[in-house]
């Protein structure tokens, strides 16, 4: 398939002018959380996030710079990236945009350098890298913050995005006790009114956590998330997984290894609630592979995606995955990393896409950070608004 094609079929801007890489710069913030996070993998109060500057000369002498953000935790918990790992990954593909070797990357490019044009071209240059995901999306970020601002429009526009609001719920992290877990919820719920929950579980702050809930809130449209924190192969495990069916939930996202599909596949089909893939899907030819074990092992209404950008390498490839899940029934939404309001507002924006069909995790019970990098986009009543400004349509963006 010729590019143009693939990018008419994806509903994507094809840009045909060239784009020169003039300047390449990393900001670097450490943000404090609002509220310290616990996953089954490990609790956090502050992480560093990256920030991608690229500087575009056009054709027309105009220079226009777009920003996109990387946003890594402070340790190997979720995937291989880190903060570290993610600095490491942007030099090596600074290095590639501006014909340097990783030594001499220094953000500047070689006089003559060959200019990008549409999205292929720009990621054809850095591809060869396996892995640093995280650090590939800030990195193509910044690339549609540009064409986006140099043509006038929201990043959304370009991405054919379609709806003006997309709908949000929050992610809470493991509490101490159950009682503490209804506060929270009772706030999600009826001040914040999200149009879910998700829930954080790890064997032992599981079961006792979903009971209460449900007691308390028949109705919430509730899901949990492992974190790969359960063992597929382990009976009692297993069943504590199978005793998940009692309470409606719309999900259970990753409760096995964060590398596998099969398993989840096969071991879990005896279950009525849908399994949510999230660290395992790594591209269009994962979510593939799940969509085809699904169809073999269980049912395709019982497979659900959760797609972020940043663990997939970039913008492009969520939308394929979306694509893809759409075209097979199989419903898809996108998670978060807790990015600051830049990388929120990137979601946002690919959250426009018809394909999405569930609510993202785009929101917190409080800001996510105490300082962040600009405005987060509108929030009201379970839904977001689609920033109408030209890029990403950031208010009052500062990330230095
Ligand atoms: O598994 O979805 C996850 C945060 C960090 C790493 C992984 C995950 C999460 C979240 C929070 O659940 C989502 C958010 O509000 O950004
Ligand atoms: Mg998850």
């Amino acid at each position: 398939m010729g590019r143009f094609n693939e990018l008419k079929i994806l509903n994507i801007f094809e840009n045909s002018k060239p784009m020169f890489v003039e300047r390449i710069i990393i900001h670097k913030r450490k943000m404090t959380l609002t509220i310290p996070f616990e996953a089954s993998f490990g609790k956090f109060d502050s992480l560093i996030r990256l920030f991608p500057e690229i500087v575009f000369k056009f054709e027309n002498g105009e220079t226009v710079s777009g920003m996109g953000e990387c946003s890594p935790l402070t340790a190997p918990w979720y995937d291989s990236e880190c903060h570290r790992t993610t600095e490491i990954g942007l030099k090596f593909i600074i290095a590639c945009l501006t014909g340097k070797n990783y030594e001499d990357a220094d953000g500047y490019p070689l006089i003559k350098i060959e200019p990008v044009t549409d999205i292929f071209s720009f990621i054809s240059r850095y591809k060869w890298i396996v892995g640093h995901n995280i650090a590939k999306t800030g990195i193509e970020g910044a690339y549609w913050d540009a064409l986006a601002k140099f043509n006038s429009v929201p990043v959304s526009a370009i991405w054919g995005g379609i709806r003006k609001k997309v709908e949000t719920g929050t992610s809470i992290g493991i509490q101490a006790s159950p009682d503490d877990l209804i506060k929270k919820i009772d706030h999600a719920v009826n001040k914040l009114k999200v149009a879910r929950v998700k829930i954080k579980v790890k064997p032992g702050k599981d079961i006792s956590y979903v009971e209460r809930i449900r007691n308390s809130f028949p109705d919430l449209p509730l899901q949990v998330d492992a974190n790969a924190a359960y063992n597929l192969f382990d009976t009692k495990h297993l069943s504590t997984l199978k005793e998940m069916d009692n309470f409606d939930l719309t999900m259970i996202e990753q409760p096995g290894r964060n590398d596998d599909i099969i398993d989840h596949a096969r071991q879990l089909a005896m279950l009525k609630t849908p399994i949510c893939m999230d660290e395992s899907i790594l591209s269009t030819d994962n979510t593939r592979h799940a969509i085809d074990l699904w169809r073999q092992y269980s049912t395709i209404e019982k497979l659900i995606i959760n797609v972020k950008p940043p663990r997939v390498g970039g913008y492009l490839e969520a939308i394929k995955i979306a694509k893809l899940c759409n075209e097979n029934g199989v419903s898809v939404w996108c998670g978060g990393m807790l990015e600051s309001a830049l990388g929120k507002t990137a979601n946002v924006h690919f959250s426009s896409r018809d394909e999405i069909n569930l609510p993202g995790d785009h929101v917190s019970q409080a800001p996510y950070f105490l300082e962040d990098v600009g405005d987060s986009p509108h929030y009201e009543d379970g839904k977001i608004t689609v920033p109408k400004g030209i890029g990403w349509g950031i208010r009052n963006l500062n990330v230095k």
